[in-house]
C-alpha cells in the first residue's frame, strides 16, 4: 500500500454524525481549510486532512486504504463486517473507541396490536429493514424463517403500505415508531458512533493512551 505523510479522516457529510464528529475534531485542536466542492478538507493546524462523505461509504474508504480513520455509527460498520464476512472476506477495520454519541439501537417493531411473544412470532413473516446482514443474522441465531425485505429508507412505513408485517429500523426517542402505530419488540443491536481504523493499526490503537 502507498503511504501517505499525511493521515486522512473520513466523517459524514451531512447527517446526524458530521455536527458531533466536526466537534470533536475541533476539541482535538484540528482546524480545516473547506474546498470549494466541500469533500476535502485541508488541515491546517496538523497534516491531517477530512473526507466529507456518506456514512454508508466510510468503512469502504477505511478497508481500502483511502483513509486511515473514520466516525461512523457501530451499526453501519457492523452491518458491513457481517456482509464482508458472509462474503468470505477478511475483516479490513474494527472500532477502537466509542465516542459517545450518535446512541441508538436498531430494533424490530410490530404493529400495536400484535401481542409479541419472542422472535419466534416472526416466523413466514416479511421484515422490512435496510439492515438485512444484521436481522438476517439476529433470525439465524433465533432459528427463525422469516423473509428479509431489503428497504433503502422509510421503513417505518412499510407496514401500512402492505410491503412487510414487521420492520427493523433504528430507534432512539421511540416517536417514530408511535407515529407509525409501530412497537418495539426487541432490540438486536445497540450502538453509537465510533471511531474506526484499519484492521492492521488497531493493536496500535488500543495500546494508545487516549
Ligand atoms: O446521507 P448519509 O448516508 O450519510 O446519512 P444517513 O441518512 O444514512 O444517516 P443519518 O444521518 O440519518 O444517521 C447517521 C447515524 O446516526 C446512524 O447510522 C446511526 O448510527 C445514528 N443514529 C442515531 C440514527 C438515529 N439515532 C435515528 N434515530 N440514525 C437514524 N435514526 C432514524 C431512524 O432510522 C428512524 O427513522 O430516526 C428515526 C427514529 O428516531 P426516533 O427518535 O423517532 O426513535
Ligand atoms: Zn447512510
Amino acid at each position: 500500500m502507498k503511504s501517505r505523510d499525511r493521515l486522512r479522516i473520513a466523517i459524514q457529510k451531512s447527517g446526524r454524525l458530521s455536527g458531533p464528529a466536526r466537534d470533536l475534531l475541533e476539541r482535538a485542536g484540528l482546524a480545516f481549510r473547506e474546498s470549494r466542492d466541500r469533500l476535502f478538507c485541508f488541515g491546517e493546524s496538523l497534516p491531517i486532512d477530512l473526507l466529507l462523505v456518506r456514512d454508508d461509504d466510510i468503512p469502504g474508504l477505511i478497508a481500502d486504504g483511502v483513509c486511515d480513520l473514520g466516525v461512523v455509527g457501530n451499526n453501519v460498520l457492523e452491518e458491513q463486517a457481517v456482509a464482508r464476512e458472509q462474503q468470505g472476506l477478511p475483516a479490513a477495520y474494527a472500532a477502537v473507541r466509542q465516542l459517545g454519541f450518535g446512541g441508538c439501537r436498531l430494533s424490530v417493531a410490530v404493529p400495536q396490536e400484535w401481542e409479541w411473544n419472542g422472535p419466534a412470532d416472526l416466523a413466514g413473516m416479511r421484515v422490512a429493514t435496510s439492515y438485512p446482514q444484521l436481522l438476517g443474522r439476529w433470525l439465524r441465531e433465533n432459528a427463525v424463517d422469516a423473509e428479509v425485505v431489503e428497504l433503502s429508507g422509510s421503513v417505518e412505513i412499510a407496514p401500512r403500505l402492505g410491503k412487510a408485517e414487521a420492520i427493523c429500523d433504528l430507534v432512539s426517542s421511540g416517536a417514530t415508531l408511535l407515529a407509525n402505530q409501530l412497537r418495539e419488540a426487541a432490540i438486536i443491536f445497540e450502538s453509537e458512533a465510533v471511531l474506526v481504523a484499519p484492521a492492521m493499526a488497531c493493536s496500535a490503537y488500543a495500546t494508545a493512551s487516549w
